[in-house]
């Protein structure tokens, strides 16, 4: 079925929707134009079944090589034309042949985000375990392997025209007294000064912090403060990258990305949505008036620097799925940011810096909750529809039964590398 057809079907209804919205606001072009150009990464990774260490469910129709993980983002960009990039973990996706899965994903219309390494587990025929630590270790060798481990990603980076590398260590200490926090902070230092020096000019990389897991007592990028020491020091290509799952229960994440911007310091970010943890639920699903409030200071940071929303900062899904269809939740999860980027692109600022100076409480709460509570489902489809997009992707890869061709073409007992 082709998405044109499935278009058809939706179209009167859709028509109604988008011309209440863009009566409501005189900024319809201007916002069509951002959120066509706004594109959110998928992670490699996410596009297999994710487990927990309990266990592992499969959806079958896996994709069994780097080829058709990038056939499915291809497929995902198609419907919603806002996944046009792809973010590999290393080792999991090495390309064996970089020229012709460069050619591949250009095909999809998809670029390379930022690659990500992996000093968190040890892989089949690796000389030195990672079991307590890599960059921080007591151990100078085991600390040279995750070294060596971040430029051999950097190289692959550049070979597929990634400009970006995502540090994300599981360092740290499950027990009190286990490590000296001064001796790991200086290693990770070390360490991440070198990986700094193989960077090329035109990239950055991002240093990403987890509170806690697998490390359940200390963690050495364990916050914003910590990243944001490792990036100071680092210099002007390091960058610090919130990912939304991991803050400690209640943390005011808008005002940590309002101030890494306000410092130039935000890098890029990883979306998903939590209710205790670093849960890995679908973007928007727990917590969307909070998703909200951090694309709002999103917005109002990044023009305050005058930079490009779509460019200037890493966007990317980072997410497990245990009981979805991997492809059905990665559709939810970019539609929910694009919906919640529609909405913070609606808020009205000049009343809201007036409410400001003036201390006026109440309207200040109820400019943001306008915006927040305005439907603009119609301006994202409206949006994707001009992309040659479908109207909805959700129900035409229903529709279509995508997941059971996927099934068919390659079996159902396959799996992905990943999580
Ligand atoms: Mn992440």
């Amino acid at each position: 079925m082709e998405i044109a057809q499935h278009n058809e079907s939706l179209l009167a209804a859709h028509q109604r929707a988008f011309n209440y919205i863009a009566g409501e606001t005189d900024q319809t072009e201007a916002i069509l134009n951002k959120l066509a150009a706004f594109q959110v990464a998928i992670p490699s990774w996410a596009l297999g079944t994710g487990g927990t260490r309990f266990g592992r469910f499969p959806a079958g129709g896996e994709p069994r090589n780097l080829e058709e993980k990038i056939e499915d983002i291809g497929l995902l960009h198609k419907l919603n034309q806002s996944s046009g990039a792809i973010s590999l973990h290393i080792p999991w996706d090495i390309p064996s042949n970089p020229a012709n899965i460069r050619a591949l994903a250009a095909e999809h219309g998809i670029r390379f985000d930022a690659m990500n390494s992996n000093t968190f587990q040890d892989q089949p025929g690796q000389a030195l375990s990672y079991k307590f630590g890599s960059l921080q270790h007591v151990n100078k060798a085991i600390r040279q392997q995750a070294i060596d481990h971040n430029i051999e990603v950097i190289k692959h980076g550049i070979e597929l025209g990634s400009d970006s590398l995502t540090v994300w260590l599981s360092d740290g200490s499950c027990f009190p007294g286990q490590l000296n926090f001064r001796q790991a902070f200086q290693h990770t230092l070390e360490g991440l000064q070198e990986i700094y020096k193989a960077l090329p000019d035109n990239w950055k990389v991002f240093v990403e912090y987890k509170a806690f897991e697998p490390n359940f007592y200390s963690t050495t990028v364990g916050d914003w403060g910590q990243s944001l020491l490792y990036a100071g020091k680092l210099g002007p290509k390091a960058y610090t990258l919130v990912d939304l799952g991991h803050h400690l229960p209640n943390a005011n994440i808008e005002q940590i990305v309002a101030l890494l911007l306000m410092e130039g310091k935000l890098g890029g970010f990883h979306f998903n949505d939590s209710k205790y943890g670093d849960d890995d639920l679908t973007v928007g699903s727990i917590k969307p008036y909070q998703l909200f409030l951090i694309f709002n200071e999103l917005v109002e940071g990044m023009d305050a620097r005058g930079m490009n929303h779509a460019k200037d900062l890493g966007w990317m899904i980072d997410a497990s799925h245990n009981v979805k269809d991997p492809l059905e939740d990665l559709l939810q999860s970019v539609e929910a940011i694009m919906l919640t980027y529609a909405q913070a692109l609606l808020v009205d600022r000049k009343k809201l810096a007036a409410a400001q100076l003036n201390n006026d409480v109440v309207t200040a709460q109820e400019v943001l909750q306008q915006a927040f509570r305005t439907d603009v489902r119609a301006l994202v489809a409206e949006a994707r529809l001009r992309a040659g997009g479908s109207l909805n992707p959700l129900g035409y890869f229903r529709a279509a039964k995508v997941r059971a061709q996927l099934i068919k073409k390659r079996g159902l007992k396959t799996v992905a590398t990943g999580l």
